[in-house]
């Protein structure tokens, strides 16, 4: 399978070439650093969830060892490569690894959050932005297999479920949501993910 662009509301099934299920890939973030208040900070925030119905409600998850992000960059079965503070330069800021094997028994869900880290403070939102994009990788193949791009939002957006990796088992589906939040920052995260 080729890269496919989903469209919010749309999801695709995480499979290889040959047909099978992507077990192991990784969501890469990049986004444009311009903006009236650069540089934009975005954080990539990421959970084991379980619980969860896509369109309806997040899943929660019963520990915050299970809550990757740039402060905690190893969790089971999910892991983030580093911490892009401005977005500058060509190619990928952040990128997720989920490993469908190493994740914790009963996960059916994984949100993928993109938050403006210190929005309040530097009177930063979404709406200033020009965007970001996500595209998932199948990490045997590195074959590219879908992306998903952040929608337009308005003023006061600090943070957006992007997409939402929905898990049946060994196998994956990423829903594009784009689900914008008005002043929630990380620790507010923390708070609706976590039991
Ligand atoms: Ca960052």
């Amino acid at each position: 399978m080729s890269l496919q662009l989903v469209k919010t509301g749309s999801s695709l099934p995480l499979t290889k070439a040959d047909g099978q299920p992507s077990t192991k890939f990784v969501v890469e973030l990049s986004w444009n650093a311009n903006g009236p208040k650069a540089p934009y900070d975005f954080d990539v925030i990421a959970a084991a969830t379980s619980g969860g119905v896509v369109g309806q409600g997040l899943g929660k998850t019963p520990s915050t060892a299970n809550f990757c992000y740039w402060g905690q960059k190893q969790t089971p079965g999910i892991s983030l490569s580093g911490d892009n503070r401005d977005g500058q330069g060509d190619g990928v800021d952040e990128a997720l690894t989920i490993d469908l094997t190493q994740l914790p028994a009963g996960v059916n869900q994984i949100p993928v959050v993109i938050e403006i880290h210190q929005a309040a403070a530097r009177g930063q939102d979404m709406s200033q932005t020009k965007g970001a994009t996500a595209v998932i990788r199948d990490v045997s193949t590195g074959a590219a297999l879908a992306q998903v791009n952040l929608d337009t939002f308005g003023v006061g957006t600090t943070a957006v479920l992007m997409a939402t990796i929905e898990v049946t088992g060994q196998t994956a589906k990423v829903h594009a949501v784009n689900q914008g939040f008005v002043g929630k920052d990380l620790n507010d995260f923390v708070q609706l993910l976590t039991a």
